[in-house]
């Protein structure tokens, strides 16, 4: 299969992050990417590409077209407000506060436009927040035009970022605007399964009224993991997307055993649905020895849910998403696209 691939993910680099109190560099970094990619190289799954550049609209079909507007402005206004380090909101307008009056300056505007402290901005990071959007779209592409398959080596990820906010290392939801891109491009109906360790609090925010696209999320359980507020069992979706709109909250220390049932349920589900396409966000924090999460997946199993989404016979995009042991992240994420090759 072929990867998709933009050297500029580089740029968003140095970010630091608030985790139990600590400011810390920021986990979701540049070797993330480069070791995927090199483990792509030496598996030898395809050639590696890169993206076809796209303007912003088919963002704005899933994202409001304010917030997306505001991103490529949030270095520059920072810059301009003589800041330097990291462009990070400290106030968000939750419970009792108003929501829905847009405030005028840049401290203002990043808490207006995120659910957490976790989506800092760099120089360099519109640039890469752009080019792994055009990385989802140009895999979308090759999808669309025949393949089997294709792997959108984003980053950065996506799956936190909702209609109106980022947050969660998430800015603009790849796997989201590649689902809606099939959807204007002659899909009826697509499905999205994420399985990474994490809620993919935004993909199910932007599609959860929706009847053409079904959400599948296998992830670490609200009530004690992030994104804490949002992915537990109970969310089915609302109105005419009622049902479609599928929640496996699983405790800290889940493995395979369990974590596959999840799998398996999600996958028989999804097939009754009968999608056109399938878009996978592609996490790997479940594995073992990933340092923000606590899940038990062994190097092992990736290849096994490979498998498990090739049986599906569906058009497959693959969009990457999290994952955070950096030495693995590439064994890993490959082994699931290995898997799927073999089945
Ligand atoms: N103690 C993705 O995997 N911080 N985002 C967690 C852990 C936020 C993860 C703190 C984690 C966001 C795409
Ligand atoms: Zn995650």
């Amino acid at each position: 299969m072929k990867t998709i691939f933009s050297p500029l993910h580089s740029g968003h680099s140095g970010q630091m992050e608030l985790i139990a109190g600590a400011i810390v560099p920021g986990f979701e970094k540049p070797s993330r990417a480069e070791f995927i990619r090199a483990r792509v190289e030496s598996e030898r799954l395809g050639p590696i590409l890169p993206p076809e550049e796209f303007d912003l609209s088919a963002a704005k079909r899933v994202h409001k077209a304010d917030y997306v507007d505001f991103l490529p402005t949030v270095w520059p206004e920072w810059e301009k407000s003589g800041r330097g380090g990291s462009a990070i909101g400290y106030t968000w307008p939750t419970r009792g506060l108003r929501g829905d009056v847009r405030p005028k300056t840049i401290d203002a505007l990043l808490g207006y436009y995120s659910f957490d402290a976790g989506a800092p901005f760099v120089k360099g990071t519109w640039d890469a927040i752009k080019s792994s959007h055009d990385v989802a779209l140009t895999a979308a592409g090759l999808v669309k035009g025949g393949e089997r398959a294709a792997f959108a080596l984003c980053r950065p990820p996506g799956h936190h970022a909702g209609a109106a906010f980022m947050g969660g290392y998430c800015f603009i939801n790849n796997a989201a605007v590649a689902a809606q891109w099939f959807r204007d491009n002659g899909a009826k109906k697509v499905a999205i399964l994420d399985v990474d360790y994490h809620h993919g609090n935004g993909t199910q925010e932007i599609f959860y009224t929706r009847p053409d696209v079904l959400v599948l999320n296998l992830h670490g359980d609200p009530m004690t993991e992030y994104p804490f507020f949002l992915g537990h069992a109970d969310e089915r979706g609302e109105g005419e997307g009622e049902g479609l709109n599928v929640n496996y909250p699983m405790p800290f220390g889940t493995a395979w055993a369990e974590w596959s049932a999840s799998l398996e349920d999600a996958c028989v589900k999804l097939a009754a649905y009968r999608p056109d396409i399938v878009v996978v966000s592609l996490g790997v924090d479940t594995f073992e020895k990933d340092p923000i999460s606590q899940f038990k997946l062994k190097t092992e199993d990736y290849p096994k849910i490979g498998r498990r989404i090739a049986k599906l016979g569906l058009p497959t995009l693959f969009v990457m998403e999290g994952g955070y042991a950096v030495e693995e992240i590439g064994v890993n994420a490959v082994g699931v696209l290995t898997g799927f090759e073999q089945g």
